[in-house]
């Protein structure tokens, strides 16, 4: 039986419509689709948490579709190698304590564990802002198309509302620069109570930094992969992912307590 334009329609735009107003009410909403934010996306949906991610692009997978310099290969060390084992990828060791393995089967295996594990992902949709409330806490984010953004066109955002809200936008770290930025004498949960800035390449000293940076930044946003990094003032790391995954994962243990402990 064919199937009319106006049918295609119907389907694309109700479908589009369920899970969006499904997604209107979030545990968590990752910003950004890199690793650290599928990582993060990944364990809370296993955890049984409603959680979306905002992807800016059309595809997910950040910086690592691309390996190091467009040789699409990545390094992760032993550390990692549990996470990205269990999104079935396979790597091959090629120094003691450190594997090498394809870039571009490490984003689509991870983007399909993460989709399976029940994380709802929207692509070509930035965050733009974010909602304050109860005395200076972050409850949620404000979204526009992409597409509104690069055209520079005047189009009024839509919001939604989410316990907790994971800056995984890598080395801008857009979110926590948005939030720094538009609320007047901020002071976030760094030493300087600014965001520091993300220093030079590095790759031990950042790899070795980065869990600890992965935190609670703002009361209801976390910081998760590059974005932790440039927001705690460490170093760049290149084409080593397994901090990533690593960060990720801690920030998804962080967000589940706020989530479960109700302080989210
Ligand atoms: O940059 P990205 O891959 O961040 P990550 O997860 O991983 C960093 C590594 O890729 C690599 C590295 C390894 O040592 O240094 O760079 O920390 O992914 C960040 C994603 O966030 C999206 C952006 O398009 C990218 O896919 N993004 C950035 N700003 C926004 C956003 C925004 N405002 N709204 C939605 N998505």
């Amino acid at each position: 039986m064919p199937l009319s334009e106006i049918e295609v329609t119907r389907g694309i735009v109700e479908g589009f419509t369920r899970d969006f107003l499904d997604s209107l009410e979030l545990d968590v909403a990752v910003a950004g689709g890199g690793p650290s934010g599928m990582t993060c996306a990944y364990f809370l949906a296993r955890e049984g948490l409603k959680v979306a991610v905002f992807e800016r692009n059309l595809h997910i997978g950040g910086g690592m579709w691309g390996g190091g310099m467009l040789f699409p290969r990545i390094v992760i060390q032993e550390e990692a190698m549990e996470i990205v084992s269990g999104f079935g990828v396979s790597l091959e060791p090629f120094h003691e304590g450190y594997y090498v393995g394809d870039s571009v089967e490490t984003v689509t295996k991870c983007t399909a564990a993460a989709i399976d594990a029940g994380v709802r992902v929207w692509v070509g949709v930035s965050i733009e802002d974010v909602l304050i409330r109860e005395e200076d806490r972050v409850t949620g984010v404000v979204l526009n198309w992409r597409a509104v953004e690069l055209a520079s066109l005047h189009v009024d955002p839509l919001a939604l509302e989410a316990k907790v809200v994971i800056d995984a936008t890598g080395h801008d770290a857009n979110v926590v620069r948005t939030v720094k930025r538009k609320i007047p004498g901020c002071r976030l949960f760094t030493d300087s109570g600014d965001l520091v800035g993300e220093k030079p390449m590095w790759a031990d000293v950042g790899e070795s930094e980065i869990v600890h940076n992965t935190r609670q930044v703002y009361p209801g946003l976390l910081v998760t992969g590059m974005a932790a990094n440039a927001v705690y003032g460490s170093p760049r790391m290149g084409a080593i992912f397994g901090g990533m995954f690593l960060s990720g994962r801690k920030s998804a243990e962080l967000a589940l307590e706020l989530v479960r402990g109700g302080g989210g």
